[in-house]
């Protein structure tokens, strides 16, 4: 009888090890602790809706056969020519901001490819523009020691393979077949991944009937196979709070709202500085105030920012977008030692105060005036010094029973969100959430 080589029957064992513990299935790919570690320390990323709709000033995709008709939209390619674009340009802008990533999107409903695609016309290089906007952002991006990141959606109108065509009508185009769709979204991923290498990817368009979970968990598989640690949020399957390979999704998105406190899983609040996430002329704007502290209980949510601005149609983002942006920037600076690689709690956010904790130390987000601020009492653990986190000490009182009490000024150091470093006796990200 052939003896069997010792390398072969490792490999044997190996495989029989796998299955078994699988039932049969191999292992599903999934995104390492380490990596989704390292993109929520980033804390803070710009998000971009951008695409031939900006010469309408509509919203991208959406007004899509409502204010634009369909033929109107799906031409406006030929018009589109942003010539002031400049990857370098908004990649600094989002530095000065103090954001950590971009993401673009690569794709909208709409369909348009801001890159040079090989699965579709419909996209940048047949349009008067010809350039990679997609791949000089990934340039820009790297240069200025941001990650970049890819918003794709799942849901393509103008792809005669997807099932619906417009926002307004449901039925099936004539010749959707969701197979043959899904296999052109995986060649428009592979050049996406394989030329760009995202940091994470975006997705998006998930709530239609024609997307299953069995199609998000086979794209989340092929994904992992051409990038291991990509990271992929939780709209590629069908949402909701369920995460990991089964779920097709690494982390929550609520959209619009901050995320509430959860220490358990991770998650990412996209908002837009704005009203609508394309460019929309004269859209308001939030406050600084209103920037800041949307930032501020992001990370003391234990979550993310995704912070959208809409570029105009020559290319440029506006100059009062800029100078917001570079506001926060400014309040990095001194304070975004409370925000980055920090974990959220042990207090959840509510209207006076957020805090964040790193080490041995909370930091206090103060958002409202008030002579005295406490804090209920964490047993065992004490405050050794209190001070603002811009210098200067602060007085206060501590008491097993009544908690922290300390005392404010008049006027806060910092209108948008003073903040206090308290050093404690203990670690303070082992501290269990501590209800307000
Ligand atoms: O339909 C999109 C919308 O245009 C925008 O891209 C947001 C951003 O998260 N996502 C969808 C709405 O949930």
């Amino acid at each position: 009888m052939k003896k069997i080589s010792p390398l072969l029957l490792f490999v044997i064992l190996q495989y029989a090890s796998v299955y078994s513990q699988t039932g049969g299935a191999p292992a599903l790919l999934t995104t390492s602790k380490k990596a989704m570690d390292a993109f929520m320390d980033l804390r803070f990323g710009m998000f971009i809706h951008f695409g031939p709709v900006t010469l309408r000033g509509t919203e991208i995709g959406w007004s899509r056969n409502t204010q634009v008709t369909q033929n109107d939209y799906d031409s406006l390619y030929r018009e589109f020519d942003p010539a002031l674009f400049n990857a370098d340009t908004w990649a600094r802008t989002a530095k000065d901001a103090g954001m950590k990533y971009m993401t673009i999107t690569a794709k909208h409903h709409d369909g348009f490819c801001l890159w040079p695609t090989a699965v579709t016309d419909y996209n940048i290089s047949n349009g008067p523009f010809r350039r990679d906007i997609v791949g000089e952002l990934a340039t820009a991006c790297r240069k200025q020691g941001i990650k970049f990141c890819i918003y794709f959606t799942v849901l393509d109108w103008h792809d005669p393979y997807y099932y619906t065509r417009n926002s307004n009508d449901s039925s099936k185009k004539p010749n959707a077949d969701m197979d043959v769709f899904v296999g052109r979204m995986k060649s428009e991923l592979k050049e996406l991944i394989t030329r760009y290498h995202p940091t994470m990817l975006w997705f998006d368009g998930n709530w239609e009937k024609a997307w299953t979970i069995g199609y998000g968990r086979e794209l989340y598989q092929y994904i992992k196979k051409l990038d291991p640690d990509v990271i992929i949020n939780n709209r590629l399957g069908k949402g909701g709070d369920a995460l990991g390979a089964e779920a097709a999704g690494d982390y929550l998105t609520p959209e619009q709202t901050i995320g509430g406190l959860n220490m358990k899983q991770p998650w990412e609040s996209c908002i837009t500085i704005c009203n609508q996430w394309a460019w929309l002329p004269n859209d308001k704007m939030k406050s600084l105030q209103q920037c800041i502290q949307t930032l501020v209980r992001s990370a003391a949510g234990n979550g993310n920012l995704l912070f959208n601005v809409g570029p105009m149609m020559d290319g440029r983002m506006e100059a009062r977008q800029i100078a917001r942006l570079r506001e926060m920037g400014d309040w990095l600076k001194k304070y975004g030692q409370s925000i980055y690689s920090t974990k959220g709690g042990p207090y959840p956010p509510n209207n006076s105060f957020a805090t964040t904790r790193k080490g041995n130390k909370i930091y206090l987000h103060i958002f409202e005036k008030k002579a005295i601020l406490t804090l209920p009492p964490i047993p065992g653990i004490h405050i050794l010094k209190a001070a603002w986190m811009n210098g200067g000490d602060v007085s206060f009182t501590q008491d097993e029973q009544a908690g922290y009490k300390i005392t404010l000024p008049a006027d806060l150091p910092d209108p948008n969100s003073a903040v206090i470093v308290l050093e404690l006796n203990k670690n303070a990200e082992e501290l269990p959430v501590v209800s307000n």
